[in-house]
């Protein structure tokens, strides 16, 4: 029987779906004029597997995409990125400058201190939340 037990604990975690930690999430507040927001995360990836993002949306706005700040002759722009994939083991970081989500049209006012709730989708179908922070 302990045998059968520690059998089952090694293969449970590789049966299971993918489970990211996700850590330092939060979204840069901006003027209500302003219709978009940037939100920032470090996403870890602890799996023996790769796993991508399918889809993220989040009750506080129409829809959210992944974005990626590029510089071009001088000029800065976001282009989408489709397919954003956090290897084995490995961490992505979301953060200001480079990667970042592009949560579109609040449902409501947001001001700094509300907690947002974003459910992430991934590539083997399981989900997951996460509370961003508002800061200024
Ligand atoms: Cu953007």
């Amino acid at each position: 029987m302990p045998k059968l037990v520690l059998v089952l604990l090694f293969i449970f975690p590789l049966a299971s779906l993918a489970d990211l930690v996700v850590s330092n999430a939060w979204i840069r507040n901006l003027p209500p004029s302003v219709p978009v927001r940037a939100g920032y995360m470090e996403i870890l990836n602890p799996a023996t597997e790769a796993v991508s993002i399918k889809s993220i949306t989040s009750p506080a706005f129409d829809s959210i995409e992944i974005h990626q700040t590029i510089m071009k002759d001088g000029v800065m722009s976001m282009e989408p990125v489709i397919n954003l994939t956090i290897e084995a083991n490995s961490k992505v970081v979301l953060k200001p400058g480079g990667i970042h989500l592009m949560l579109i049209h609040p449902a409501e006012p947001i001001i700094p201190g509300d907690e947002i709730r974003i459910d992430i989708t991934l590539s083997d179908e399981s989900h997951q939340s996460v509370s961003f922070t508002v800061k200024k």
